[in-house]
């Protein structure tokens, strides 16, 4: 079966692919690598990514440059390695506003408890009315219980009361959804010191990830506004959302490389199960595979 991903990477793997074959028929030289270097940089992939696979080529013996581009995307990949998870967990999803953050949260919900899993949704976004309604909605469609309240000001008091009803339940898996937030908002960034505070010092029964989403369809913009969360929270990992739409795909390698932030999930759609694991080799194939 061909993956949503591999269909919605068609183009950059198009480009990519006349690229090489260029270069393939053409033997190196300043002008197909010009043409390669400029495929690569509208695919997301980054200067400096792209500038080290040139290199790579120049500077290679053979000419079977996709696989010395392939094992070097590789490598940037398995540099960052998730942590193996250990249970009970609870994830904590922030981002930029409108990343995809409800989305995947109850995305996520769905994805374990189809593996078995006991999971308790948190509406912690405590700003935006509609979000509430937006988790309800799909907790009811998916089934998993969720803890809100409506009247709640304080986004780590939701969360305090979630966690406690979950552990109270021997809950194993937590999912919180929070309010979006840009960096330039210095408020709203410490209020996520405090939703870790409050979930480390009373529930270190859970180990926390803390999950950042993406929108992959903004390119390198969405990588500056993403590294602006490290000065303020520790992030385990990323869900890189929308990668359906018009994402090029290269964003993979600068999160990797400039964040050291491993990919987790892969947001391919609107629905609840549009929701990949991220695979390196079936993500690179996808964008290398011709
Ligand atoms: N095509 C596509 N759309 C997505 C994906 N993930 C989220 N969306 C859409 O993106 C929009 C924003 O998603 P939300 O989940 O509300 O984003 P958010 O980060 O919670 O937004 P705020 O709470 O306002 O910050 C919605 O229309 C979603 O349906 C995805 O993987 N693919
Ligand atoms: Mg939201």
């Amino acid at each position: 079966m061909i993956s949503k991903l591999f269909n919605a990477l068609a183009k950059t793997r198009k480009s990519i692919a006349d690229s090489f074959n260029i270069l393939q028929k053409n033997k190196v030289s300043s002008e197909t690598l010009d043409i390669l270097e400029s495929t690569l940089i509208s695919a997301d992939i980054g200067v400096d990514t792209t500038s080290e696979i040139i290199n790579l080529i120049k500077t290679s013996s053979g000419d079977n440059y996709i696989q010395y581009v392939k094992d070097y995307m590789l490598s940037i990949l398995n540099s960052n390695k998730l942590n193996t998870q250990s249970f009970p967990f609870v994830k904590l999803i922030v981002g930029v506003n409108g990343t995809g953050k409800t989305t995947t949260a109850a995305k996520l919900a769905h994805y374990y408890k189809l593996k078995g899993n006991d999971v308790v949704l948190v509406a912690a976004d405590t700003y935006r009315e509609a979000a509430l309604d937006q988790l309800e909605i799909w907790s009811n469609r998916i089934d998993v219980r969720l803890i809100s309240n409506q009247s709640a000001k304080d986004p780590s008091s939701v969360i305090y009361d979630g966690m406690n009803a979950s552990n109270g339940q021997d809950s194993k898996i937590v999912i919180i959804d929070t309010a979006g937030r840009l960096h330039t908002n210095k408020n709203l960034m410490l209020e996520l010191e405090k939703m870790k505070r409050i979930i480390l010092e009373n529930f270190s029964n859970y180990s926390l990830e803390t999950m950042v989403t993406i929108d992959s369809t903004l390119g390198q913009n969405s990588l500056y506004q993403a590294k602006e969360f490290l000065n303020y929270i520790d992030i385990n990992s990323a869900t890189l959302t929308k990668m359906d739409g018009t994402a090029k795909g290269g964003i993979v390698f600068g999160l990797n490389k400039e964040l050291n932030i491993p990919i987790e999930f892969l947001g391919i759609g609107e629905n609840i199960e549009d929701l990949e694991k991220f695979d390196y080799n079936h993500y690179i194939n996808s964008l290398l595979d011709i």
